[in-house]
């Protein structure tokens, strides 16, 4: 029994009173694990957990507009600090809790750890059917919060008090693992909130969860070794991964020693700097021609802290030399087996060290490295020529995210997530230190901008933040801009307005079908212009400058790019949250560079445009690969 004897607190209290003591240390530093706790109080946590934050204002409650924003700007703090840091999200029951889901599948599929806290039904059930109450007939055993399991690495309701005790442990492991983490959920019965327990003292103790660095096998770094040696033309794809373990710089001093050409996946961007030689940038879908044309003849593969979404891979059409094979350095054994590679199992900063001694005086060919190197000053002079467009009368997308890469903050932390911003901004950032590049593009959630720009200020408030919106991420959620006047962190939000979906419009064109159902405009005959209409449409009376101004923020509004750049030096000086307001060009896009993506198209159609272009997707489709793992060659 305890040493200390016990303590009485309801359960929200000793939620609250554990997730203060919790801390993680990595390489001898120790940080406390919460930053805090976001929330929405309705009936379902205000006099469990919401009493409890009250009480305890030692753990800062911060009070946000939309619970899907707030695992956001919890996700985007996470990532910013490399998930040695986060914040709990609490929520009333019924529609405040499902609004988090959406949170919680970009949590987990992007590998970063949130503490999710929804009120639940009644435990004791006499009053059932409570306000907001999903009734379940086969059984009394479900609420609305059962949604959350398939999107949380872990998962449980706290039906009584003293379940906290174990459930609390459990939740904790699955955080602090880079391994298992993503998004927790600790259901939370809202009578069982305020029902009081005697804990035991000890289980309030200081706790540090170590954060270790896994060695691979011996063996297999080995067979890794000799495989590089024997590669003529191998590649490394930097993920998320080389962040989060924090082997930026053990990487470059691989990549220099040994010549290997890099690729950077979304989450990957900023392993190198922009102006490294060995630098191709982006790769896949929406990479560069430098990293596309090198994967496609790379006969070895090194993933690094990637997931291999198809983005990276370009469905499975990005690596087409006959017998390529894969090594992957991976802290979690999923990812690491993909592809059928040789899966160094392990972290990725200790494992890059250990392969680098491991290879000696190791070095690809002269050639090969001169071929890099040419190819990379051939994609910087392709981004030269899309930043000097001048588009009138409205500006490109390109110039205008070179604009906030020249006359922005170099210092500064850009974040973005959906629609056609990703895909330029993967080509065409040139990113200056690692974290500057933020983007979710694992949900690629509309929304997530300005809630995360919100999270990334919090976790770096000396730096200058630049969020890249497009109209129709911001009318999704734009309320953080609120947040943020109200806790004094400022954001610059470039607001690109092209009246809709830009992004979907391309895809939609692409696949023959006309743009259907991507513009914000009257229908005309009960029908909703696409392209055939031409400019004959007619425009709704949006005003979405005045829109943010109605939020606090400053909104400065932009005619073309002088204006533009104008405008970030204002904002740069601007001490809280301003908007930068621009229309653009919504058919001229930056091209596709030699790679693809799998998006079925129609089999029948009476369109003919569907036809043809079903025709295209076959031979895309026909290039599609399976890696099943070699053996030694
Ligand atoms: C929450 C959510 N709903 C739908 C989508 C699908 N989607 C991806 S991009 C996009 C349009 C984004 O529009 P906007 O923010 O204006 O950017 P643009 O495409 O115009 O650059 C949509 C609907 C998504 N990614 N996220
Ligand atoms: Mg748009």
């Amino acid at each position: 029994m305890s040493q200390q004897g016990t303590v009485r607190l309801t359960m929200a209290q000793a939620l609250i009173t554990y997730l203060q003591e919790q801390w993680v240390e990595r390489d001898g530093v120790e940080t406390k694990f919460f930053a805090g706790c976001f929330g929405i109080f309705g009936h379902g946590n205000i006099a469990g957990i919401g009493q409890a934050l009250g009480q305890m204002p030692a753990f800062r409650y911060y009070q946000t507009r939309n619970e899907q924003a707030m695992v956001h700007t919890a996700i985007a703090y996470a990532k910013t600090k490399n998930r040695l840091q986060t914040f709990a999200c609490t929520s009333s029951i019924g529609p405040g809790a499902t609004n988090m889901i959406t949170g919680a599948a970009t949590a987990t599929i992007n590998r970063l750890p949130v503490l999710l806290l929804p009120g639940d039904i009644f435990a004791r059930r006499n009053v059932a059917p409570v306000l907001q109450q999903v009734e379940y007939e086969g059984s009394q055993d479900f609420s609305a919060n059962d949604c959350f399991r398939p999107v949380s690495r872990y998962w449980d309701r706290i039906n009584r008090p003293e379940q906290l005790i174990t459930a609390l442990p459990a939740a904790l492991r699955v955080l602090t693992d880079p391994a298992a983490t993503g998004a927790v959920t600790l259901a939370m019965p809202q009578d069982v909130q305020a029902e009081a327990f005697e804990y035991p003292a000890d289980f309030f103790a200081r706790r540090v969860w170590r954060i270790g660095r896994p060695r691979a096998d011996r063996a297999a770094l080995e067979r890794a070794a000799a495989w590089m040696r024997a590669s003529e033309r191998p590649l490394i794809i930097a993920g998320g991964g080389v962040h989060y373990s924090e082997a930026t710089d053990a990487l470059q001093r691989l990549v220099e020693r040994i010549g290997i050409p890099v690729g950077e996946t979304m989450a990957g961007k900023g392993s190198l700097r922009f102006d490294h030689p060995y630098n191709l940038g982006a790769i896949g879908t929406t990479g560069t021609f430098a990293a596309n044309r090198i994967a496609r003849d790379a006969d070895l593969i090194i993933g690094i802290g990637t997931r291999y979404s198809d983005f990276t891979t370009a469905s499975q059409t990005a690596f087409q030399y006959p017998t390529a094979r894969f090594i992957n350095i991976n802290v979690a054994s999923f990812d690491s087996a993909k592809q059928g590679a040789l899966a160094l199992t392990s972290d990725a900063r200790a494992t890059i060290e250990e392969l680098t001694a491991l290879l000696g005086e190791y070095r690809v060919a002269d050639e090969y490295r001169a071929q890099a190197a040419q190819l990379h000053d051939g994609w910087e002079a392709e981004v030269e020529r899309i930043y000097a467009i001048r588009n009138t009368p409205l500006p490109s997308q390109g110039e205008l995210i070179g604009a906030v890469n020249e006359h922005g903050d170099a210092e500064a932390i850009m974040v973005c997530a959906a629609g056609s911003l990703p895909g330029d901004l993967h080509k065409l950032w040139r990113t200056r230190h690692t974290k500057q590049y933020h983007l979710e593009y694992g949900n690629s959630c509309m929304g997530y901008e300005i809630a995360g720009g919100l999270g990334i200020k919090m976790a770096a408030p000396e730096r200058e933040v630049y969020v890249m919106v497009g109209d129709g991420s911001f009318l999704m959620l734009s309320a953080e801009i609120i947040t943020s006047i109200q806790e004094g962190y400022k954001l610059t939000i470039v607001l690109i307005d092209n009246d809709g979906y830009k992004s979907i419009g391309a895809l939609s064109r692409s696949l023959g079908q006309e743009g259907f159902g991507t513009r914000y405009l009257y229908p005309q005959e009960g029908v909703l212009p696409d392209d055939r209409f031409g400019d004959d449409v007619e425009r709704l009376p949006v005003d979405l400058a005045a829109n943010a101004r109605s939020l606090g923020a400053q909104v400065i509004e932009c005619q073309g790019y002088d204006d533009f750049v104008a405008a970030l030096a204002t904002a740069k000086e601007a001490e809280h949250t301003t908007v930068i307001y621009i229309q653009n060009d919504r058919l001229l896009g930056v091209p596709g560079y030699e790679s693809w993506w799998d998006v079925p198209v129609a089999a029948v159609s009476t369109q003919p445009t569907v036809v043809a272009a079903r025709a295209e997707w076959e031979e895309g489709r026909a290039k599609e690969r399976l890696f099943f793992g070699q053996e030694d060659q």
